[in-house]
């Protein structure tokens, strides 16, 4: 078998897994293709928690075929009963010859029995490959798994100038639609939106999916689910008639001192100063099977959860426009010197209608 043949059937299934980045969590996408040499029998692809596992709609459309073929699976094939019963025992029992897996599953209930299962009933077991592009597929499942954190994006938009608000204050429509839909799509894949009591007081924003500007085909299928809204308020200052408390959604609100707001959770997680503790919130959120979240706050907020050394990806929208105010700053963070800047490294800038998208990783001090 080449190496070349299996690269690109697991690329395949890959491509496949990808399909259900919106509608998955909390458990991870996953893709599954399976062959007879260069010959396709079946694909399948996980799309969401409680439904099939991607191996089992692919073998669903491979029947017979099954037998003696070639399993190609983004992730570690699962060997627990969970919501749906093992993938292991699924293969073996459709008579695969072989599986090839892109990564091992980081849930402490599989990682490493799912291929040892496979092995033990004679399956020739193949991988990691393609190991990178499979785990791209799922950030945050990974991370918390591993960590009991979720994958935390920030999301910042301003214009050419850096400038994020008129000094009128006037801020909306920086950026054009196309932007507009890629960060509804942002919002689609996240588990929460975080934002700050003062964006609340300003913006009254909804923080929903909606479906109209997603710009996908299964867009009424994805905004069934929306994504919990967060709300840091670390005195509770969000008003009472707030779009996030009174709408009927999800909200949670967290405070550094105990209270009650009527249409949202209220936990509390003092950081001894005060002020929210934000790993706190992050762990709490994990601990509610979060896995990807996405930060939409001013420049105070997204500043602290740098400063706190817990954000994974920034993703900067920039408009083709010269602004030129002096208000409102893209991030506020408490540096002083040069040295003590934070770097990040530039993964990615794609044009995104007349806007450029750019996505940067904070490099670890
Ligand atoms: C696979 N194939 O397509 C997926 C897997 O509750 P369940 O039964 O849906 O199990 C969820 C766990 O199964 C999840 O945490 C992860 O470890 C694994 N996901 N495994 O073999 C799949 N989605
Ligand atoms: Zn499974």
């Amino acid at each position: 078998m080449s190496d070349t043949l299996d690269a690109s059937l697991m690329a395949r299934a890959v491509e496949l897994a990808a399909r259900g980045c919106y509608t998955t969590m909390p458990n991870p996408s996953v893709g599954c293709v399976i062959a007879h040499g260069d010959r396709v029998v079946g694909e399948g692809w996980h799309r969401r928690a409680g439904e099939a596992h991607a191996e089992v709609n692919a073998l669903a459309v491979a029947g017979e075929l099954a037998r003696g073929a070639t399993a190609y699976v983004t992730l570690e094939p699962c060997s627990h009963q969970g919501r749906t019963p093992p993938c292991a025992n699924a293969l073996i029992k459709a008579g695969v010859s072989r599986v090839v897996y892109g990564m091992q599953d980081p849930n402490p209930n599989v990682s490493g029995r799912g291929l040892e299962a496979l092995r033990q009933a004679g399956i020739l077991v193949d991988g990691p490959m393609l190991e990178a592009e499979a785990m791209t597929l799922n950030p945050g499942f990974i991370k918390r798994q591993r960590l009991g954190l979720p994958w935390v994006r920030v999301k910042l938009a301003m214009s050419l100038d850096g400038r994020t608000a008129m000094a009128s204050g006037e801020s909306q429509w920086i950026t054009g639609p196309a932007a507009r839909s890629d960060v509804q799509r942002l919002r689609a894949r996240s588990s929460a939106i975080i934002t700050g009591v003062d964006t609340v007081l300003l913006d009254n924003p909804a923080l929903t999916v909606r479906p109209t500007e997603l710009n996908l085909e299964n867009a009424a299928d994805i905004a069934r689910d929306q994504p919990l809204r967060v709300v840091v308020d670390s005195k509770l200052r969000t008003p009472r008639d707030a779009q996030l408390l009174t709408d009927g959604g999800d909200t949670l609100v967290a405070s550094a001192q105990g209270g009650q707001l009527p249409g949202a959770e209220v936990v509390v997680l003092d950081n001894g100063k005060g002020q929210v503790d934000l790993t706190g919130l992050l762990k709490v959120l994990a601990t509610s099977e979060c896995n990807e979240v996405l930060v939409e706050a001013g420049a105070k907020l997204a500043g602290a959860f740098i400063a706190a050394g817990v954000v994974d990806e920034l993703i900067i929208y920039m408009a083709p426009k010269l602004l030129g105010s002096l208000a409102r700053p893209l991030l506020a963070l408490p540096l002083e010197n040069m040295s003590d800047a934070v770097s990040v490294k530039i993964v990615d800038i794609q044009p995104v209608g007349d806007d450029w998208r750019i996505t940067a990783h904070p490099v670890p001090a």
